[in-house]
């Protein structure tokens, strides 16, 4: 009998949603969901061909243990014993802050939930870090400096009733594909384009204002546009007064910005920034979207900082086409850094900090607040860790830090040094070559649960097929949780009846889900949160009348430019700067094994400007040579003339591109700078590479 069941697609956090066809307990296709939000039924090619994961011949099916050196099948049973007498053994003898955990954006909402609630009752470690780190934080660290609260300010459907919409260092057409048709939408209607990026791409039309800002100076940037815009009478000093404050602050600080320095430390025209400046000043409504480009750099924070200055000054805030919009970027990065994965947070965007939230998160749990570890390391500091022994057991869930950690070659020293990995995986990643267990995780379609959209909409997940290696992760964290002793606390076998735990703990925290119900996700097509049991449809639009900190207001921080800490010189000229491409995700080890996601792209190619490439002397069809200050790997290019000449850039899908970036990190975020690496270039001598390991017949032991 065939059945169709309504979820959302596992990529990106535009969530679309698709029906997947199951015929006899097989996924064998998917069709549109015309009702879904956002998308509309629309797909991406990722999301056409996302079922095809499922029953997929690369599937780890049997969990496997390390035994003589190989990882050989094992039962559930032993793997599990394995995985959690492992994680007893190096706490008896070294304390439980020996053993971390690496989560991830993709879990589902429970699955985040439940992973800081083993880490911290469990294991008792402080150490849980989600590979969200790179992604998100210098979004959510700004984001809760200046508003109170981390999360898109508006339905991304109100792109239209924007007069003038600014994109920061966001791939739009690679990256969140389906946006694209409001952006058309928006673009009909009158809607005028600024685009900020050093590359330009599909998204650039003619009208448009593309500021190709040099990497690493957004702050300047954003300085001299908010001087400008000052000086224009742009800023909206009714809404400034009454709704903001360090206003004076933040526009001194932009002080000495004149158009002329700003452009040229940013590195664009003067006349480019100053019709910038007054088309921002123009407009009413406004919004502001920003992503990876401005927020994967030593001073990300800053960067996120500087453009909401500009959105506040203007007032962009509170009302319909108006707002400052994080992209997030996995499927679930959005509630994936609200549940308690993160290692300074508790559930509901709680702060481990506070003892008021301590003390709610262990009453709760059934501990004394004193029983709660404290707050934790980041994820690349934890892998940093784990090379000088601070860190000896892991247990990763939701992350391939071999592929996406910044620095390959120093990360990949880090896993070899960890004693006891026991990764979670639905496919044999390259982190998963390090493990002592390898445990079989599910993909989207094997469970049930809820993620919550870019926008803040909390959607739910339905089970399609019973999980093809019997148990889901759900059951995994169940059956290790028992293992470790806390049984009692982990005593629940559905997404359902964790999402009930959740959201009621959920109750007065930021992201406050207490008043949803399962049912109602569904019919509703998903609800914004904050939503409580008064206010059980939710809250679409944020901040209409106060924001989140205590006294309403939100904060305008002064930001002193500020660039890269490492500035190209004369042996590393030009900057490289990484990406997605369209039909990979993240550290491709889901659809690089997909036939159709690998014949459109097989290898990272380095995309360079045609005019730097003469200098450079790079020769059509030969591979060119990409050194560092941490490696030198091969590549294959091509000329794109839309990229600033300084400028080249690659997309990371594939082991060996992050052996060419840097680990510094932001000294608030812990955000890797991945977006800006001084880089030399040259024909390369040797063939390509880098060698992109056989991902298919993995070696593993009979
Ligand atoms: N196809 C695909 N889609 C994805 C993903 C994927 O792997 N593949 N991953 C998802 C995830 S987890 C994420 S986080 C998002 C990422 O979404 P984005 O951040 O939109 O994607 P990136 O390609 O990393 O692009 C960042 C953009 O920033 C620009 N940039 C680089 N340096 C600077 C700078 O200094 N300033 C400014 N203003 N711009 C700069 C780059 O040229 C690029 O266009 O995508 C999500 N969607
Ligand atoms: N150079 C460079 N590096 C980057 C970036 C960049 O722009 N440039 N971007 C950074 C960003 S934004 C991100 S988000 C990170 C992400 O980087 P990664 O952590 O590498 O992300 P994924 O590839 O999603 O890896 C997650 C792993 O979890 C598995 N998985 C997926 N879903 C589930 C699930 O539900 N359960 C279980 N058990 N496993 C699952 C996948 O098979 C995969 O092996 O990379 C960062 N690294
Ligand atoms: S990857 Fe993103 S845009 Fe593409 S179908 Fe999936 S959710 Fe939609
Ligand atoms: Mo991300």
């Amino acid at each position: 009998m065939s059945i169709t069941v309504e979820t959302h697609c596992p990529y990106c956090a535009l969530d679309c949603g698709l029906k997947l066809q199951v015929d006899q307990g097989r996924v064998t296709g998917s069709t549109k969901w015309k009702g879904s939000p956002l998308s509309r039924g629309g797909l991406c090619t990722k999301g056409i061909t996302a079922w095809q994961q499922v029953h997929h011949e690369d599937r780890v099916r049997t969990p496997l243990v390390r035994w003589d050196g190989r990882l050989r099948p094992a039962t559930w049973d032993e793997a599990l014993d394995a995985a959690a007498n492992g994680f007893l053994k190096l706490r008896d003898r070294y304390g439980p802050a020996v053993n971390a955990v690496l989560g991830g954006g993709s879990l589902t909402n429970e699955k985040a939930y439940l992973l800081g609630k083993l880490a911290r009752l469990g294991l008792k470690t402080p150490h849980i870090d989600p590979n969200g780190r790179l992604c998100m934080t210098s979004a959510g660290a700004a984001a809760m400096q200046a508003f109170g609260v981390d999360r898109a300010m508006t339905p991304l459907e109100h792109l239209p009733a924007a007069d003038v919409v600014v994109v920061v260092g966001a791939n739009l057409p690679d990256a969140f594909p389906l946006i694209m048709p409001l952006v058309t939408r928006a673009r009909r209607r009158g809607t005028k384009f600024v685009v900020v990026d050093p590359r330009g791409s599909k998204l650039v039309k003619d009208d448009d204002i593309h500021l190709a800002v040099r990497p690493g100076t957004d702050t300047a940037l954003a300085a001299g546009l908010l001087r400008e815009i000052a000086v224009l009478g742009g800023v909206d000093w009714p809404f400034v007064l009454e709704r903001t404050t360090g206003a004076d602050d933040a526009i001194a600080a932009t002080e000495g910005w004149d158009l002329e320095r700003t452009s040229l430390t940013a590195g664009v025209g003067i006349t480019e920034i100053a019709r910038a400046a007054s088309w921002i000043a123009g407009a009413r409504n406004g919004m502001i979207l920003h992503a990876r480009g401005v927020e994967q750099q030593v001073n990300g924070v800053q960067g996120v900082l500087s453009w909401i200055n500009i959105a506040l000054a203007r007032g962009w805030a509170g009302r319909k086409g108006c707002g400052v919009m994080p992209m997030t970027g996995q499927r679930n990065g959005q509630g994936g850094r609200e549940h308690g994965q993160r290692c300074d947070q508790l559930p509901g965007y709680r702060s481990i900090d506070d003892p008021a939230d301590r003390a709610v998160v262990a009453e709760r749990w059934g501990v004394t607040p004193e029983e709660l570890p404290g707050r934790g390391r980041t994820y690349v500091e934890l892998l940093h860790d784990a090379e000088r022994g601070a860190v000896k057991g892991m247990l990763v869930m939701s992350a391939n830090p071999a592929v996406s950690g910044p620095n390959g070659a120093r990360i990949r020293r880090c896993l070899d040094a960890v004693e006891h990995m026991v990764v979670v995986d639905p496919f044999m990643s390259e982190t998963a070559r390090y493990a002592s267990v390898v445990l079989p995780g599910n993909t989207f379609a094997e469970e049930d649960g809820t993620i919550t959209t870019t926008e803040g909409r909390v959607v739910r997940i339905d089970q399609a097929v019973p999980p093809i290696a019997i148990r889901s992760d759900l059951d995994v964290i169940r059956g290790l949780a028992h293992r470790l002793g806390v049984r009692d606390k982990f005593d629940f076998h559905t997404g359902r009846e964790v999402f009930e735990e959740l959201k009621a703990l959920s109750a007065g925290g930021i992201a406050d889900y207490s008043g949803m119900d399962w049912d109602a996700l569904r019919d509703k097509g998903g609800v914004f949160w904050p939503a409580t049991r008064d206010n059980p449809d939710g809250t679409e639009i944020l901040h209409t009348e106060r924001f989140g900190h205590p006294d309403g207001l939100a904060r305008m921080v002064p930001v002193v430019p500020s660039g890269p800490s490492t500035l190209p010189d004369a042996d590393h000229p030009l900057v490289l700067t990484t990406g997605r491409h369209r039909d990979h995700y993240l550290s491709g080890n889901q659809t690089r094994r997909i036939p159709a996601q690998a014949d459109r792209a097989s290898a990272p190619i380095l995309e360079v400007h045609p005019r730097t490439a003469a200098v450079m002397r790079l020769v059509e069809g030969e591979p060119v040579e990409v050194t560092s200050h941490q490696a030198t790997i091969t590549l294959r290019w091509a000329p794109n003339n839309r990229l600033r000449r300084d400028t080249v850039f690659v997309a990371w899908h594939w082991e060996g591109v992050n052996d060419l970036t840097d680990d510094a990190l932001d000294p608030i975020s812990r955000i890797a700078a991945v977006k800006h690496t001084p880089v030399a270039i040259r024909p390369a001598v040797t063939t390509v590479g880098p060698s992109v390991p056989a991902l298919r017949g993995e070696a593993v032991g009979a």
